[in-house]
């Protein structure tokens, strides 16, 4: 018995450090190394806790060596350098990643038995680094696996949060968030930089020098700490840097006179102001001092950012005689992942003029050839306003340097363009509209990009057509479309290697990890009899593992032979959870109305819905609350509970994904069209062989095309339609659906439970609250949603169709990694090249 009784488990092996250990011996020796000098843990211990550990900090050694070395490379090199800034990253588990990109997980998995453990319980213990919210996160997170494997010179910059996203509990009241200490123990993933640091500016005023140059002067000042995360690329030696940003208060601004005097809170007033900064991800912004926050943590972001690529320019410019500042923009790309850094722009304008002395034009031109923008929402209540007076408050000199961006806009308007004159109240950057006065983060970035993208073909093409069509004509090349896509390596190799092996096995090449285009050789093989028992059978195994995880969270036990029916992302109106619940719903009160006989015709399902709620949003936490009080009742159904379940998934994450995703059968994808920008989770599950029930919108539009539409449950009003049904609704010329009136009857009703989900179901209704009654469409797509998901019953009986369908689904995949995404970011927006280390 070796595992669990402490040291002797790992005793037999020498504690030796090997950094770059090939034989699973010296790996082991390493690990045990680690475990017995790392000062975080009793070296009398060796639980899988402390394995876990002592693993990771052996795998980091390598990280750092590959990090020194890619990093060296850049600098000789001297390439032209992107730059992601982003407030969320969305990492997950590091462990099987970092392994799996080496190229180690073998000789790891061999070394952990010597000292008495298993792989992959060790890869449990990870905690998950959620440091973004969802999608726009983890699209951050996939960027950087492709930038790394891609060999391009690009790194990405974020805020190290010491509580990420919230931990959802699930109790009889519905959800409740509770802080999630990611950093309780320590993270072995980063590296403190303790040399790395700039001071960050906030408040104070603007000082004219006689010269008339302008400085930022007063206020408070924090420092900014940076930590870097090594990014290992998959078959390249490039190891690229994820550098988080850490607030901290200098040594002199701890007021020892008060602390003696024992006024402790106001001695250490301006620490604890330092450690807001980064204390928690996206906090509340009901509140005025919420917002203040917010934009502080937006400004500490790209504040630091920014004079570390400064440094880094002045850095590798040395010996290369007198480079310009004009070529800038050919040595850094900034690419800005949404408005939350649009602060960059003002700030490189203020670091260009105040700090190194450039004019106007030079710095605008500078600043302009640098920084792009990708646009991820259309949702009006998303697109960022900052209140102007708060703005001039925190920072004076960038609403100064806005306020002339502004104004050159407009006269270059009237200048150049007097047709869009009358378009210039909605073009123009400061809104002074008295009730208002803010400052629209979308248009500053427009007007400074040198490019802008939305993030699927739909959605770019709806920004042109609707949200920034006035621009479209005066800068029409200043727009692109860049789908999103998903590593393959996170998304599909490590996290069904069963699945993976009979792909290499079938194409007789492992090249699809790095060319995922090449899943396309499946498709000869689709109607194959091996291929799909082997398939079914990788499936299955994956829909066990499932079956056991959900068990073990939820306490259902679910049927691996049913249905797995799967819609897991962020809880929203528009997104529709309440669509599929509705349907949930009609279909347990059909089933209780059968009769034996005729239940035992249907196709059993399992239906999970996950996702996380933001604290404040009110009906979408009604809505997780609904969907637990139904799996309530339908699961313990002793009638119906063979046929159907439902279960609410608790705390999805990255790493709850990364079991669900595999075993799942079918995925619904079914936001209002025109709503959803792209979606990515969509590509996930169709990677995986999980069939699509979707709406023509965001990126399903492409995934219909490239599996083909017969492979895809097509229903739902279509981008185009949706502004003239919603009058229609308004207008009172909407017949409901008998089943849609059916299904909320039953919820009054009280069938699930006396809890008051009138709201929700009044928000359904010709005039909700907001009068805007079911704004979001359901009851007008519920008809064709149940037709569609009755089509999916129908399929799912015939075995040999299904399989085919599933293995089509992964055949035409290809398109969506984001190796294919970011080298089109690299050649059509940034305009960087492969900078491989030998
Ligand atoms: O970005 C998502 C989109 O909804 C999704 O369609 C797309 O696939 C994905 C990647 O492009 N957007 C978000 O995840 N947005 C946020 O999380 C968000 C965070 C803070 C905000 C606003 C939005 O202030």
């Amino acid at each position: 018995n070796i595992k669990g009784c402490g040291i002797s488990a790992a005793h037999k092996v020498p504690a030796v450090a090997h950094p770059l250990a090939e034989k699973p011996s010296e790996i082991a020796s390493n690990i045990n190394y680690h475990a017995q000098f790392s000062p975080h843990f009793s070296p009398f211990k060796f639980e899988p806790e402390q394995a876990y550990y002592a693993t990771a900090e052996s795998v980091r050694d390598r990280l750092i060596q590959q990090w020194n070395e890619t990093y060296r490379h850049f600098h000789n090199v001297d390439p032209k350098q992107t730059y992601y800034m982003s407030m969320e990253f969305l990492q997950g588990r590091a462990l099987t990643n970092a392994i799996g990109n080496l190229n180690v997980q073998d000789a790891y998995g061999d070394a952990l038995k010597k000292l008495g453990h298993e792989l992959e319980e060790i890869t449990e213990q990870e905690k998950d680094a959620a440091l973004g919210n969802g999608g726009l996160g983890r699209l951050a997170s996939c960027f950087l696996d492709s930038m790394a494997t891609l060999s391009l010179p690009a790194w990405g910059y974020g805020l190290r949060y010491k509580y990420g996203l919230f931990k959802q509990r699930i109790t009889k009241e519905g959800q409740e968030e509770i802080a999630e200490d990611w950093l309780e123990k320590f993270s072995p993933w980063e590296v403190v930089r303790h040399d790395i640091i700039y001071p960050v500016r906030f408040f104070g005023s603007v000082e004219v020098n006689p010269n008339g140059s302008r400085n930022w002067v007063g206020g408070e000042v924090v420092q900014a700490l940076a930590y870097d995360v090594p990014i290992p690329g998959y078959k390249t030696k490039n190891t690229i840097s994820l550098r988080l940003w850490e607030a901290k208060a200098c040594a002199e601004d701890f007021d020892l006179f008060q602390f003696n005097d024992s006024q402790y809170e106001s001695a250490a007033e301006l620490h604890s102001r330092a450690q807001q900064i980064c204390a928690v991800l996206y906090p509340g912004d009901v509140k005025e001092n919420g917002k203040l926050l917010r934009l502080k943590q937006q400004f500490f972001l790209c504040s630091a950012s920014l004079q570390d690529i400064i440094f880094r320019f002045k850095e590798r410019k040395v010996g290369k005689g007198s480079r310009q500042w004009s070529e800038f923009p050919s040595k850094v790309a900034v690419q800005m992942n949404d408005t939350h850094p649009t602060l960059a722009i003002p700030e490189l304008m203020r670091l260009l003029m105040d700090e190194e002395g450039l004019g106007w034009d030079e710095a605008w031109d500078v600043t302009t050839r640098t920084v792009a923008y990708t646009n991820h929402t259309v949702l009006p209540e998303a697109l960022e306003k900052w209140s102007q007076a708060v703005m001039w408050k925190l920072l004076p000199r960038h609403m100064e340097i806005i306020e002339e961006i502004d104004k050159r806009f407009i006269a270059m308007i009237r200048k150049a363009r007097p047709d869009l004159e009358i378009k210039l109240p909605s073009m123009c950057i400061l809104d002074n509209n008295p009730q208002k006065s803010v400052v629209r983060m979308a248009n500053l970035c427009v007007v400074s990009a040198h490019t802008v993208n939305g993030v699927a073909q739909l959605h770019s093409d709806i920004l042109k057509s609707e949200l920034f069509a006035d621009y479209v004509s005066l800068w029409p090349t200043k727009f692109q479309n860049k789908t999103n896509g998903i590593t393959p390596r996170r998304w599909l190799r490590f996290c069904s290697p069963e699945l993976s092996s009979i792909i290499t096995k079938w194409l007789k090449t492992e090249e699809w990890i790095t060319n995922l285009d090449l899943l396309t050789g499946l498709r000869q093989f689709a109607n194959n009899a091996d291929l799909q028992a082997e398939w079914a059978s990788a499936k299955m195994a994956n829909k066990q593992r499932l079956a056991e995880y959900i068990e073990r969270a939820t306490g259902v036990s679910i049927d691996p032979n049913s249905l797995f029916d799967i819609q897991v992302k962020r809880i929203h109106e528009y997104k529709r959870q309440l669509l599929n619940i509705l349907g949930a719903i009609y279909r347990y009160k059909k089933l209780k109305e059968m009769s034996p006989e005729e239940r035992k015709k249907t196709t059993s399902r399992t239906i999970m819905i996950g996702g996380k709620a933001f604290a404040t949003y009110t009906n979408a936490k009604r809505i997780v609350k609904l969907v637990n009080d139904v799996g309530a009742i339908v699961n313990n159904d002793p009638e119906v509970n063979s046929y159907l379940k439902v279960v609410f998934v608790p705390n999805y994450n990255v790493s709850v994904a990364e079991i669900l995703i595999p075993g799942s059968e079918l995925s619904q994808h079914i936001s209002t069209a025109g709503m959803e920008a792209s979606g990515t989770s969509n590509m996930k599950f169709a990677l995986n062989g999980c069939l699509i029930i979707g709406t023509l919108d965001g990126a399903n539009v492409e995934i219909r095309e490239e599996i083909g539409e017969e492979n895809f449950f097509l229903f739902g009003a279509t981008a185009d339609e949706v502004p003239r049904l919603r009058k229609e609704r308004e207008n009172g010329k909407f017949k409901p659906d008998p089943r849609f009136e059916e299904a909320k009857e039953f919820i009054r009703s009280g069938a699930f439970g006396s809890y008051d989900f009138n709201p929700l179901l009044d928000s359904l209704e010709g005039n909700s609250g907001f009068g805007r009654g079911d704004y979001f469409l359901v009851g007008q797509d519920f008809p064709g949603y149940m037709d569609a998901q009755a089509k999916v019953d129908e399929a799912y009986k015939d075995r040999k169709r299904w399989l085919k369908m599933s293995i089509l689904s992964t055949a035409g995949s290809g398109k969506f990694s984001s190796d294919r995404t970011i080298a089109q970011y690299a050649k059509e927006i940034w305009n960087i090249e492969e900078c491989r280390v030998p």
